[in-house]
């Protein structure tokens, strides 16, 4: 008789572990800090051609009238995906998902010249940014409002 209450204790207590276990998983993801932008001082001494071929930098098409081969969400303050492999000609779309404001901005946080090959500014929900890739090379994008969390790379071949 006595065994009963223990055995209705431990069946409770093992049941509730598991209802427990699943959700804890949240991490909501904040972004915040986003270093402001420490002016890098030059010294990049880049020399060194690329040795032939018409290298032609990305150029921007209107979304609408171009089929895209690489189509990259922006959403929950990242790229998805973060890149990929298109071929020369290819075209890549970004759409900002998110309710708040993302960029497509060339090469990485730290370059001094960042945006100079291209720059979506700021894209506002729903908002799309099409660039075709004409020549082969590896074109890396970032978020300026959000650089810490948005990094990716387009690998043209
Ligand atoms: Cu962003």
């Amino acid at each position: 008789m006595s065994h009963f209450p223990k055995i209705a204790i431990v069946l409770v207590l093992s049941v509730t572990l598991w209802g427990c276990s699943s959700d804890s998983n949240n991490g909501s993801n904040n972004g915040g800090t986003d270093g402001g932008d420490a002016g890098n001082g030059g010294n990049d001494g880049n020399g060194g051609g690329d040795g032939g071929g018409t290298q032609q930098p990305p150029e921007v098409v209107d979304c609408s009238s171009a089929t895209a081969a690489l189509s990259i969400e922006m959403s929950s303050t990242a790229y998805d995906p973060a890149g990929g492999q298109v071929s020369p000609g290819d075209v890549v779309m970004w759409t900002n998902k998110d309710p708040f404001a993302h960029t497509v901005t060339s090469g990485k946080p730290s370059d001094s010249d960042s945006g100079s090959v291209f720059d979506s500014g700021n894209m506002s929900t729903d908002d799309t940014f099409c660039l075709k890739f004409p020549s082969a090379g590896t074109y890396d994008f970032f978020c300026m409002i959000h650089p810490s969390m948005m990094q990716g790379s387009i690998s043209v071949e």
